[in-house]
């Protein structure tokens, strides 16, 4: 009997404990998500003073065009001028973050002298948020990062809710914008209220707030706008 023997006994109460600790980190509870899905698309309210350049650098994009593609003249005319005041496109990939905690999208922005969280997300347009920021980069000082190393910075997204429809392919983040409320943007997405209810059943307090990420749902067709 290996009770007996206390060099044993310890040796299987130890390989006891590292199975259980195993099976605790290996097996995450309420996991939300298992996969992602390969485009979603950002809402970008185009700021006063950017431009493509440097907007396709903000989402790790390689070319102007690549941006051009899910979007219109009437926002963007040319590869160097993008309309400020309007809202444009960003397509990127939804990954299933955190061990399947959410869905979403982990960027990589190089820090500039000054970068505060705050500002970060200001020129993010509020696709993200100062906690996001926090909770992935807890390394770096809030108020002094450091020159020069790349941030985390992750916006959220969404892949469709099979129980709401299957007739949507492809859904936008949105951040609310103070002056907006739901006629607004049920009108200027194309997308009626009802519709964009049963896909944020959380939105009233984010209207009422005037902040807040919202998704809005879209056929692919309907998005991608050939310019030719
Ligand atoms: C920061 O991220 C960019 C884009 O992914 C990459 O090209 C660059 O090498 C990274 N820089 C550092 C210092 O890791
Ligand atoms: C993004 O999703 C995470 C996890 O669900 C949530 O905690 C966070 O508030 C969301 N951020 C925004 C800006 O909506
Ligand atoms: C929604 O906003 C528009 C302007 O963007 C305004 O004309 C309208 O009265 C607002 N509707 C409500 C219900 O507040
Ligand atoms: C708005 O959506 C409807 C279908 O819901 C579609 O028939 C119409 O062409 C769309 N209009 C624009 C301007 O995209
Ligand atoms: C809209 C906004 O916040 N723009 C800021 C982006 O970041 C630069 C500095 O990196 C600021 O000067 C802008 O005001």
């Amino acid at each position: 009997m290996f009770e007996s023997n206390p060099k044993n006994f310890m040796l299987n109460l130890a390989l006891l404990f590292i199975l259980i600790y195993l099976s605790s980190v290996s097996l995450p509870v309420n996991s939300q998500c298992n996969r992602g899905c390969d485009l979603a698309l950002a809402s970008f309210y185009v700021w006063r003073g950017t431009d493509l350049t440097y907007i396709a650098n903000l989402f790790n994009i390689e070319t102007r065009q690549e941006i051009m593609d899910y979007n219109t003249r009437d926002t963007i005319p040319n590869l160097d001028s993008v309309i400020a005041g309007t809202r444009i496109n960003i397509p990127f990939r939804c990954d299933c973050l955190e061990d399947g905690d959410f869905l979403g999208h982990d960027f990589q922005y190089e820090a500039n002298s000054g970068d505060t969280y705050s500002r970060i997300v200001s020129n993010y347009s509020d696709l993200t948020s100062v906690d996001l920021l926090r909770r992935f980069n807890s390394r770096y000082p809030e108020n002094n990062i450091p020159t020069g190393v790349n941030l985390s910075v992750v916006v959220n997204c969404s892949c469709g809710d099979r129980d709401v429809s299957e007739d949507f392919g492809v859904f936008v983040t949105y951040p609310l914008r103070s002056e907006e409320n739901l006629t607004y943007v049920a009108a200027t997405t194309n997308v009626s209220a009802e519709l964009i209810r049963r896909y944020n059943p959380d939105m009233d307090a984010k209207f009422s707030a005037g902040e807040g990420i919202i998704y809005i749902p879209g056929r692919e067709k309907y998005v991608l706008v050939s310019i030719s």
